[in-house]
């Protein structure tokens, strides 16, 4: 058996048996011939072939698999994998290296790679013998969902074929259990501190984004009574957007943020850092005599919120433990939360009518992936998410995420619809993604919002007080690109046309196997 043979098994295992990829001459050992129960799945840029595997991942709520050709591959993903460091999206990532037997020559293609994507990965490794390379992925995995991100094994191309060791050789456990026991202190603590509030508060953080974690505040919001807001910037959503609890997203500037908190003598953060904002403003998050509090499992968010207590265990358990302990308190009168009014209907079309008419369409159960920028506030308040995984976003900001990660996200979720809405310049970043839809018959919606150019980036330059020093670029063709790239598209340019074609297609969505563009023309913001 052959190092390449153990890590076929190693795949076949753990359940990591689509490869994401895009391969170069260090990846040829491994590759050719590859065995008809391993299904290669090729992206033509590895910030695509990462962003497929991030989306995979969170569809699966499990590790995906990623191989990348050594310094050109690596530096190409290097966005998509800080993007899954952020979002802690779990992906074994294996990186082909030169063969080791000459690598002191510094051959052709022999790359620097340790430490090419900074502390982005959650781990990494280059094996010191090739026999090591299966225990290393299996390392790896463990390692991903741990620590819930990237992690990286380096491997020489001459080590697929030497000789494997002896199972006794693989470092790593068959099983990991994560058992997530709360002990009774640590709840009595943080349930002291909300009953003696007079006016508690909810934050959910995109940690809290699987089905038990979103009952499991559900629970506790209920047994309190109180408002629950979302974390500004929030890469997935962790509360029901329906809920009459519901509060909105919380504001990513200071004042205002301060301004929402004002009536709350208690913020408990729960499965999100306390705070995530946007740029900076002097002052602290939430005014005097306000108390924070944060529940994480992710210690990186625990240890830098500025708060009086901090619980670093599993959330959705302490939010039952916490709620069978606290007293009950009424219900609010009435929904928290106001969708904004249907913006008014006539020409010219607006990124709000596209959203509204969205989000009027879509089932409950869409997964809807943003990556547009100057809309994303309008998105959140007229796209509420309504079940896990009702909104997922490249939270570090990185751009070209998204329509890979629609790809990723309907392969993982072939019973779910899924929409990406996405700026015309994101999508550029990421065009290549349209080629792996259409090639592998994977159907998410894309819709584009066609504003002519960087609308945010044209907004902050106009706060700035000058004029942006980039050009629009109206002129760019994204559906005759899709086109080329095998991806159906249509051009939406009224209201009339998006309504149409939404009624025709929205109700399909669950069942398609090619993707579609609408490229909707609207009149920046
Ligand atoms: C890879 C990458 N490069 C550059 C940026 C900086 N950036 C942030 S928003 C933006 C413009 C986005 O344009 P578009 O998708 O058309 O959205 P709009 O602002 O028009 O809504 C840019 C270039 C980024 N976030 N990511
Ligand atoms: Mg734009």
């Amino acid at each position: 058996m052959t190092v390449r043979d153990a890590t076929f098994d190693f795949l076949r295992r753990r359940g990591l048996t689509d490869i994401f990829s895009n391969p170069g001459s260090t990846e040829i050992p491994f590759l050719t011939g590859l065995p008809g129960d391993l299904n290669f799945v090729l992206g033509l840029h590895e910030g695509s072939v990462v962003s497929m595997a991030s989306g995979y991942a969170l569809a699966r709520r499990r590790p995906s698999f990623a191989l990348l050709h050594t310094t050109p591959g690596f530096g190409n993903a290097v966005n998509a994998i800080a993007t899954a460091r952020v979002n802690r999206t779990p992906i074994v990532i294996a990186i082909g290296q030169q063969d080791r037997r000459h690598i002191a020559f510094e051959p052709f293609l022999a790359g620097r790679l340790e430490g090419l994507a900074g502390d982005y990965p959650v781990w990494s490794s280059q094996p010191s013998r090739a026999q090591d390379v299966p225990g290393a992925l299996e390392r790896a995995y463990h390692e991903a969902e741990t620590h819930r991100g990237p992690a990286i094994v380096i491997v020489p191309m001459g080590d697929w074929l030497e000789q494997a060791g002896e199972p006794h050789e693989v470092a790593a456990p068959q099983h990991v259990l994560r058992p997530g026991a709360v002990d009774d202190e640590a709840v009595a603590a943080l349930a002291g501190l909300l009953d003696r509030a007079k006016s508690p508060a909810l934050v959910a953080g995109a940690r809290l984004d699987t089905p038990e974690r979103w009952a499991a505040l559900v629970t506790l919001a209920e047994r309190l009574g109180a408002p629950v807001y979302q974390e500004a910037f929030s890469g997935q959503a962790g509360f029901p957007q329906d809920h009459p609890q519901w509060a909105g997203p919380l504001p990513f500037l200071r004042p205002q943020l301060r301004e929402t908190l004002e009536p709350y003598d208690l913020v408990l953060a729960v499965g999100g850092p306390v705070f995530r904002q946007s740029a900076y403003d002097s002052g602290p998050f939430a005014r005097e005599g306000t108390v924070l509090a944060v529940v994480s499992d992710d210690a990186d968010e625990v240890h830098r919120s500025p708060v009086e207590l901090a619980l670093l265990a599993a959330p959705d358990l302490v939010c039952l433990e916490v709620a069978a302990r606290v007293s009950q308190r009424p219900q609010p009168a009435e929904p928290l939360f106001r969708r904004p009014e249907p913006p008014p209907v006539g020409a010219p079309l607006k990124a709000a009518h596209v959203l509204q008419a969205l989000g009027d369409r879509l089932p409950a159960d869409a997964v809807v992936v943003e990556e547009c920028p100057s809309n994303r506030d309008e998105l959140m308040l007229r796209m509420p998410a309504r079940q896990p995984l009702g909104m997922v976003s490249p939270a570090m900001g990185g751009l070209g995420w998204g329509l890979p990660a629609s790809v990723g996200l309907r392969m993982g979720l072939p019973d779910r619809p899924v929409v990406a809405v996405l700026g015309d310049g994101s999508t550029v970043f990421g065009i290549q993604g349209f080629w792996s839809a259409a090639r592998y018959g994977i159907g998410p919606l894309v819709v584009v919002l066609k504003n002519g150019g960087y609308r945010i980036m044209d907004q902050l330059a106009a706060h700035q007080g000058g004029p942006p020093a980039w050009p629009s670029f109206g002129a760019v063709d994204i559906a005759a690109i899709a086109e080329a790239f095998g991806c159906e598209a249509r051009r939406i340019g009224d209201g009339e046309a998006l309504d149409a074609a939404l009624d025709e297609v929205v109700p399909g969505l669950r069942d398609r196997t090619s993707p579609l563009l609408l490229e909707v023309t609207v009149e920046p913001d």
